[in-house]
């Protein structure tokens, strides 16, 4: 049973940030890595025992790494690198993590596959279950050469294993990754006046369950003979691996880099009332900062934010979760600490003092496309021993369906016949969200549903209940993650470019990055052809 949350006494411990409490990976050779997934233990909270969980080792050791989140590598845009995982984890999952042999390809076996979420990467490096079914078991290395072919952000790296991702994910395999560039050099000063060495902080943020012993508790299904949950949920929340932290910080100005690392909680946060200006997104900087006090961030989306601190002196102030507002739904338990930030009297270091009227990113703003596809998101039989979700009533094994030319523009439209938000996450490429259109999901069901939901292919426009509604302001750059609420269908457009020197065809997949959805069935492979 987990242990009462109130015994985790919130805010009295410290925010590990890089270079204390998170480990800066340690290159392995000129533009290498190499990287071993093994299990460690760490105390998360004063009041708990030490938490075994999985982390990437560079080598290192990891005596840096103070909670369950404790990686980052910090790349170069347009420097390539070659990274090795090898697998140092037992062959069998332990029994803190329930796996449903019903959903694995080898049963109970412990399986690796690394991902670079949002990476622009050949189809073999992505990590992808299309090409590996099997993933790589103990001793096995997973090779891949990361393009960095694009602008500089927060991207992040995860284990994307066929049927256990929400395990390996929630066991600890989740690491950021920094590109940098020209602009964006993480130092201060910079060409772009932003906040940079230590006023630069990421936090990641993730719910989970203890059990009395620091075990992680991830909940099994009520129903016989599945152990699968449609959506785990924490009642205690982590940022950077750390239970409810506090993080010191000056009276100036800070940037934070902040991700949804949950498996299925959607956030909606805010820092005592202080504005956030947005400067970023999924996919790099944008070309002006967007003003906004709350962060609605589905998981595995990312806001780069400014916040100025510098009337605030001695405060204390609480980054609190709201429930997400309509029409956003998710499941969701209330958890609304996140963690706290002291506010000092002194600053070491000026900063800049004003908020930029400009940057050096760009708007998502693509042509026309060659091609819509729609995409239905359906869920089938809830609380039923066949209970899945999936895209357009077809497996993931099923014959791929979407095949976009290389170097065209296509628009994606997810169509949502379920009562929840879908985080879409699309490999490859970073897109532009178009708009959001209100529709009849009744009569379009009764039109055109089957035994596994409404197929695929099929122009929801005749029962749209009003016009296309634009993309938030939040919503400006490229992205490679979209809300898909429900009542609505959600338009995306990329173009499907592929890195210097990767010919077509190559095969990727989008899927719900609810991970749980994404693991029992939400998940379709997709090819880039000549
Ligand atoms: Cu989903």
């Amino acid at each position: 049973m987990p242990p009462a949350r109130s015994g985790l006494t919130k805010y009295i411990q410290p925010l590990p940030v890089p270079g204390a409490g998170i480990v800066v990976a340690t290159p392995s050779g000129i533009n290498q890595y190499a990287f071993t997934q093994r299990e460690i233990a760490r105390q998360l909270h004063p009041n708990l025992p030490p938490t075994p969980f999985w982390a990437y080792d560079d080598g290192s050791g990891l005596g840096g790494q103070a909670g369950s989140f404790g990686m980052a590598v910090v790349a170069q845009s347009n420097t390539a690198l070659n990274i090795s995982y090898t697998s140092n984890l037992p062959e069998f999952y332990p029994n803190w993590i329930p796996v449903d042999t019903r959903l694995t390809p080898l049963g109970d076996q412990v399986r690796m596959m690394t991902h670079l979420h949002g990476g622009f990467v050949n189809a073999d490096s992505d990590g992808n279950p299309a090409i590996t079914p099997l993933g790589f078991g103990p001793g096995d290395t997973q090779s891949v050469d990361y393009s960095n072919e694009q602008p500089a952000t927060l991207l992040w790296f995860h284990d994307h294993a066929l049927g256990a991702t929400r395990l390996n994910v929630f066991a600890g395999l989740a690491a950021a990754y920094l590109l940098r560039d020209q602009y964006d050099t993480g130092t201060e000063p910079n060409p772009i006046g932003i906040p940079g060495g230590a006023y630069e902080i990421p936090l990641v943020i993730q719910d989970r369950q203890f059990s009395r012993d620091g075990k992680f508790f991830y909940p099994t299904s009520d129903i016989e003979g599945v152990t699968w949950i449609g959506e785990y949920f924490g009642d205690v929340m982590l940022v950077n691996g750390k239970v409810w932290p506090y993080l010191n910080v000056e009276p100036r100005m800070y940037r934070f880099r902040i991700l949804n690392g949950c498996n299925a909680r959607i956030l909606n946060l805010d820092l005592s009332g202080l504005d956030f200006w947005q400067i970023g997104a999924e996919g790099g900087m944008w070309d002006i900062p967007v003003l906004t006090r709350r962060l609605v961030l589905a998981p595995a989306e990312r806001a780069d934010v400014l916040v100025d601190f510098s009337r605030f002196a001695g405060a204390r102030l609480a980054m609190i979760n709201h429930r997400p507002p309509s029409p956003v739904s998710n499941p969701a338990p209330q958890l609304p600490q996140v963690m706290q930030f002291r506010v000092g009297r002194t600053v070491t270091q000026p900063g800049p003092t004003v908020i930029p009227s400009s940057l050096p990113g760009r708007a998502a703003n693509l042509g026309s496309p060659v091609n819509t596809r729609y995409i239905t998101l359906n869920e089938i039989d809830p609380e039923e021993v066949e209970w899945f979700l999936n895209l357009s009533a077809l497996h993931f094994e099923d014959p791929i369906t979407e095949t976009p030319t290389v170097g065209t523009i296509e628009d994606w439209v997810y169509i949502n016949m379920t009562g929840d938000t879908h985080p879409m996450h699309v490999h490859l490429v970073q897109f532009q969200v178009v708009g959001r259109t209100p529709f009849d999901v009744e009569a379009y069901e009764a039109a055109y549903g089957g035994p596994n939901g409404v197929p695929g292919g099929i122009d929801p426009t005749p029962f749209a209940t009003g016009p296309m509604q634009p993309p938030d302001p939040t919503e400006r750059g490229f992205k490679d993650t979209v809300k898909a609420n429900p009542g609505q269908f959600t338009t995306i457009r990329a173009q499907y470019d592929l890195p210097t020197g990767v010919s077509a065809p190559q095969t990727y997949v989008h899927h719900c990055h609810i991970v749980e959805h994404e693991d029992n069935d939400m998940m379709r492979a997709f090819t880039v052809v000549p």
